[in-house]
């Protein structure tokens, strides 16, 4: 089999760009690998060997995986259109809303009630199969938020975030984190889908040493210009449609950059961040205790919670922080 048919890809691909290894010559996509679930695999929650060992690749050696036709657009439309209508209520408070880099870019809670928590996206069991083969048994979720990417407004012109890690403070080497994405609407690049750097979680090309801005600044982890140039030429980056229905799992330190969007429709997109079991970082979900029955009845993942009443859950969702402002590092 010829180099390219060993690494060939489910999407079409934009650019093929070589790169060097150690004793090989490959070619890399700037796009990311999509795998899509057969029927068999759907019902039963879990990806066969075949998927699950090309998800586990792509995770390595991408450091990002999109899984297409995964989540029913019904239980997505439904959660969208609170969001639309919170993200509306939280761009109303100006610069006092929680934005990252720029006010056209809103960290975004979803509500964390009952009728808005669908299994299917929260406690997605592939997304969750996926995350436990790279960290290990029961990872733990503790952080449940989203990105909302807004329409043009004379306050907030269309405007790019800077390339950036999230992981903007010292961190293990080896996997400790998957982001798992959820888009609530078709990602493309006129309505801001993320610009993703693949390859770019270890190495030489991840740690603090490349990045500016301390943690707990607004624009923290932003990678060093030069780099960026660096990178461009060996590996580019790329803005990729996202199916409806997709979830897309990345690793903390990739690097990745908030779009424009230069549509009329806010495009949300949901940010669930699972930890390695050893991971010992202290932050916890806010639930309202109407979902209690349901997370005690999954055992994919540990979900440390504070639990709140139902109103008080309701009466502070929307008042969180922005991205950087979390603290995603380990205590001891
Ligand atoms: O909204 C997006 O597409 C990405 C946002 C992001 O990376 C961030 O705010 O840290
Ligand atoms: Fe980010």
């Amino acid at each position: 089999m010829s180099s390219i048919g060993t690494l060939a890809r489910s999407t079409i691909r934009a650019r093929l760009l070589p790169i060097s290894f150690a004793n090989s010559r490959r070619f890399a996509s700037t796009l990311p690998l999509t795998i899509k679930p057969s029927i068999t695999e759907l019902s039963a929650g879990r990806l066969g060997e075949r998927n699950l060992e090309k998800a586990i690749r792509s995770l390595h050696e991408d450091d990002l995986i999109v899984v297409s036709d995964v989540i029913p657009h019904a239980h997505l439309d439904q959660l969208n259109a609170k969001m639309v209508s919170d993200a509306r209520t939280l761009q109303a408070r100006g610069k006092d809303m929680p934005f990252n880099y720029n006010v056209g870019n809103i960290q975004q809670d979803p509500p964390p009630v009952k009728e808005y928590f669908e299994s299917s996206i929260f406690l997605n069991p592939i997304a969750s199969q996926i995350t436990t083969s790279m960290l290990g048994p029961k990872p733990k979720w503790t952080f449940c938020s989203g990105n909302s990417a807004m329409p043009p407004a004379s306050v907030s012109p269309p405007q790019r975030q800077p390339v950036h890690a999230d992981a903007d403070f010292a961190h293990p080497t080896h996997p400790f984190a998957l982001v798992v994405n959820v888009p609530l609407i078709q990602f493309t690049p006129g309505n801001g889908s993320t610009e993703v750097w693949l390859g770019t979680h270890t190495g030489e090309l991840s740690g603090l040493q490349i990045q500016e801005g301390a943690h707990g600044e607004r624009a923290s982890g932003r990678i060093q210009k030069p780099l960026l140039e660096q990178r461009r030429r060996a590996r580019g980056p790329s803005q990729p449609v996202i199916e409806k229905g997709s979830i897309v799992i990345r690793d903390l330190r990739l690097w990745h950059a908030g779009m424009p969007n230069t549509t009329q429709d806010v495009r949300v997109m949901l940010a669930m961040i699972h930890f390695a079991p050893w991971y010992r970082n202290p932050m916890r979900l806010e639930l309202a205790e109407d979902l209690k029955p349901t997370i005690n009845a999954q055992y994919d993942l540990q979900v440390p919670v504070n639990w709140v009443r139902r109103e008080e859950a309701e009466a502070r969702y929307l008042n969180r922080g922005f991205g950087n402002s979390y603290d995603f590092n380990q205590t001891v």
